[in-house]
């Protein structure tokens, strides 16, 4: 299976997020944009796992966010990768808690890297990625969706867990389903077993 570890948004910012594009949506740049229901903020992208190591998995992530207690989180903020002038991926920022963001991913690859899953190269950036740049577009374009984008007010998210999401591409695009919610400074909630025998 393809996995990866996020935190997910409540439907309140996701339905803000989709809101503040929906403008540049509608100007037809080569833009692949996330669908509201995928919005979500990546941890770490695992890959092809076998699902026998999802139980593993979320014993591991429970495991490290023992200490933490539920936040709320803030969304805020535009910018792409790899620059504004080159967009690539088009992404929206949390601008809080951002030490407890990067502890609780420290947390999580210190314990998954000690049972062999390899940990990240690239630097963690904390971002909701809105859209993928697919094509051309325009000199200063990056900067517009910066500049649209950038002072809206998104929703304030209560996060108390984070999860083990699985991805499904197909050429409709991904479809991402939850494995495993996470509480923090608790036990793996192994209620939403869907899909992870499949
Ligand atoms: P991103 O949106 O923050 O770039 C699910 O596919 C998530 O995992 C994506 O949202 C993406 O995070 C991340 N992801 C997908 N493919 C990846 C890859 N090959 N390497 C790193 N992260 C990847």
């Amino acid at each position: 299976m393809r996995l990866f570890i996020g935190i997910g948004l409540s439907p309140e910012c996701r339905r803000a997020i989709a809101g503040a594009v929906s403008p540049l949506r509608k100007k037809g740049v080569p833009v692949s944009w996330t669908p509201e229901d995928n919005l979500h903020m990546t941890l770490k992208f695992l890959g092809e796992t076998p699902a026998s190591r999802v139980n593993e998995l979320a014993g591991l992530m429970a495991e490290a966010a023992r200490g933490f207690l539920p936040f709320l989180l803030r969304v805020e903020d535009a910018g792409a990768f790899p620059t504004l002038r080159s967009p690539r991926v088009l992404w929206i920022g949390i601008r809080e808690p951002l030490e407890l963001v990067r502890k609780l991913h420290q947390n999580m690859e210190n314990a998954l890297s000690g049972a062999g899953f390899p940990r990240d190269e690239r630097p963690f950036h904390p971002h909701v990625t809105v859209g993928r740049v697919r094509g051309r577009v325009a000199p200063g374009w990056g900067e517009t969706f910066a500049s649209a984008v950038s002072g809206v007010a998104f929703d304030t998210v209560f996060v108390a867990s984070y999860r083990v999401y699985e991805s499904r591409l197909s050429p409709l695009g991904a479809h991402y389903s939850v494995l495993r919610e996470v509480p923090f400074g608790g036990e793996a909630d192994r209620t939403e077993e869907r899909g992870a025998e499949e």
